[in-house]
């Protein structure tokens, strides 16, 4: 693993973005950067990012970047793809789609899998906040079982949320992983096998919200090992055929240590708090996470 003074010393977010303090989001996107370097292209479909960025004229990013419509991140990322290509410059540059879970599993799913099944040349990253932050925190295909959000009944979301990773896997597309923005070396070094790869490569970033997730903002980086150590997250990657656990994942489906009690992570949060008075229900919050462990060691064949 690389260590913290072998990361490149070059940034391309600056200080004075416009995100809350704590946000995992622009973690992830300073060390994906700092792998990918400067002769990328970002696209960034409507979301918290839209906004990190800061107000025109002004701008937190150092790269050139197409704002484009909600739903349009695979199409717009597509777009930019084919255009280098004509001009024969799609192999000295990155094209990146970042896009909330709003964008990805919910109004952006359509473009994003047609791009994926046309084996389109580009990384789409899916920053995972578990909810609509940019609007007000509204639930989302990846809001958890039980969580609360302004569009869910008081005792929080009824379904389970939808294995956008393992969905995009199963596309036969060449690299998909799924990290947390809570590890930044490990954001730095799945970023820098992804640039080398061609074709649709999907990543997904868990990424701490503390304004969503109702916890204190110097806490952010907690919660998101949290829900790595308790196997809320499950981190891993699938290179070509061969499906891996990541980290310290890969340590809990080994055996090597066991999954923290998941009321660590639930009880601290305000967007579980009508949830853990129910035992009932947050049996079925664990039931949902074990299903997702089963059918990943059966993929990764442990
Ligand atoms: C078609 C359409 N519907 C609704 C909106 C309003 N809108 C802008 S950003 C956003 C939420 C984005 O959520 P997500 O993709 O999860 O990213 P986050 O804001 O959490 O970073 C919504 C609903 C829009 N821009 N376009
Ligand atoms: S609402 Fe959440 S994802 Fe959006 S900027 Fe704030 S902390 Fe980041």
């Amino acid at each position: 693993m690389v260590t913290i003074k072998e990361l490149p010393r070059d940034e391309y977010i600056e200080l004075g973005h416009a995100a809350c303090a704590g946000c995992g989001a622009t973690i992830a996107i300073r060390h994906a950067l700092k792998a990918l370097g400067g002769n990328t292209i970002l696209t960034v479909p409507a979301c918290c990012m839209s906004v990190i960025q800061g107000l025109f004229p002004k701008n937190a990013l150092h790269l050139p970047v197409l704002n484009t419509a909600f739903e349009t991140a695979g199409a717009a990322a597509s777009g930019i793809a084919a255009g280098l290509k004509f001009m024969g410059k799609d192999k000295d540059i990155n094209v990146m789609a970042w896009a909330g879970d709003g964008g990805t599993y919910d109004i952006g799913i359509q473009a994003l899998s047609g791009a994926a099944e046309r084996q389109t040349n580009f990384i789409y990253t899916c920053y995972n906040n578990e909810s609509y932050g940019n609007t007000g925190q509204q639930r989302s295909g990846a809001t958890p079982y039980g969580a609360f959000s302004t569009t869910t009944p008081i005792i929080g979301k009824q379904e389970h949320r939808k294995p956008m990773a393992r969905i995009m896997a199963e596309h036969g597309i060449p690299y998909t992983a799924s990290i947390s923005a809570a590890y930044p070396r490990l954001v730095f070094e799945t970023y820098s096998k992804a640039k080398d790869v061609v074709g649709t490569r999907f990543i997904e970033v868990h990424a701490m919200c503390p304004t969503g997730w109702r916890c204190a903002t110097w806490d952010s980086v907690k919660f998101g090992k949290l829900a790595v150590e308790t196997g809320v997250w499950i981190m891993w990657e699938k290179e070509g055929d061969e499906w891996r656990f990541l980290g310290l994942s890969k340590r809990i489906a080994e055996g090597k240590i066991k999954r923290k009690p998941l009321m660590d992570y639930l009880k601290p949060q305000g967007r579980f708090r009508t949830l853990i008075k129910d035992p009932e229900r947050v049996k079925e919050f664990e039931r949902g996470i074990n299903r997702e462990w089963e059918i990943l060691k059966k993929r990764v064949g442990c």
